[in-house]
């Protein structure tokens, strides 16, 4: 899954993509470069990003939708947690919802429902402005886990099939280092009803913390974790560097297949 982000203060991108023409471009690039979905943003959910009015993030990412929409048979994924924005996002052509906050927005969950899409529920604690103060868990993997399978269920119980739902831990989302890397570790056992799992890890404060590098410095830890995902079950890997993930991915495929 590549990471278009369609917001000014964007942690990758240093607002380079706000126009419209830019950001369709970078969107196909990495659609060329493999990626299956493409994760149209207009809310910012770095820590510390605060939150955005629905008829902004509908000018930033509607149009991007559009137009990408038809020129490239990526899956068009908007990461949103507004109904309103969903339901247009669909309208536009999207295929999948990324909602860091798992549907629980007033009237997100019929919204989602009705716009035909399939959906990725994230696990967060807190909100992103905030999140990162002080994130406690008594233990970390049997709390995000509990949380997926009550927002599966709560699906379920709306009229989803099982077959369009994935579920994410939510790395860096209200979580220390520490619970960073148990969740890692635990992945498999975060998706006990086989719902595939998803998974962000790329350029994140994580990686940084490991490696000591700047965001522009952080490929490589981004990349290996990315393996390490995948290793543990991950089926969908979000990130900003996709030509180099997907031949990391590609290679780890082969040997495993072999
Ligand atoms: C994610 C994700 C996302 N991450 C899904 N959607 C972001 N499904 C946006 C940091 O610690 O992991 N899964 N949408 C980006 N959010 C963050 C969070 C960016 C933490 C940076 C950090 O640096």
């Amino acid at each position: 899954m590549g990471v278009l982000n369609v917001t000014p203060d964007s942690f990758s991108d240093g607002g380079r993509f706000l126009d419209t023409d830019a950001a369709v471009r970078h969107g196909l690039i990495l659609a060329e470069e493999g990626a299956a979905f493409i994760d149209v943003g207009g809310e910012s959910t770095r820590p510390g990003a605060a939150a955005v009015g629905v008829e902004q993030e509908l000018r930033r990412v509607i149009p991007v939708i559009e137009r990408l929409h038809g020129a490239t048979a990526a899956v068009i994924s908007v990461d949103t947690s507004k109904p309103e924005v969903m339901r247009a996002a669909a309208r536009a052509g999207a295929g999948l919802i990324n909602d860091v906050r798992a549907l629980r927005e007033a009237g997100a969950l019929d919204a989602a429902r009705l716009s035909g899409c399939a959906v990725c529920l994230m696990h967060m604690q807190g909100e992103p402005r905030t999140m990162q103060l002080a994130p406690a868990y008594e233990d970390v993997v049997s709390e995000v886990r509990a949380f997926l399978a009550e927002r599966a269920e709560a699906c379920r119980a709306a009229g989803f099939a099982a077959d369009r739902l994935t579920v994410d831990p939510g790395f860096g989302f209200g979580k220390t280092l520490e619970h960073n890397l148990t969740l890692l570790r635990h992945l498999r056992e975060l998706s006990q009803d086989g719902l595939p799992v998803t998974v962000g890890l790329s350029r994140k404060s994580m990686v940084g913390k490991l490696t000591g590098h700047p965001e522009g410095g952080r490929l490589l830890g981004s990349v290996a974790l990315a393996v390490m995902a995948a290793l543990e079950g991950a089926r969908i890997v979000r990130s900003h560097d996709v030509a180099a993930t997907v031949e990391a991915l590609r290679v780890v495929a082969a040997v495993r297949e072999s």
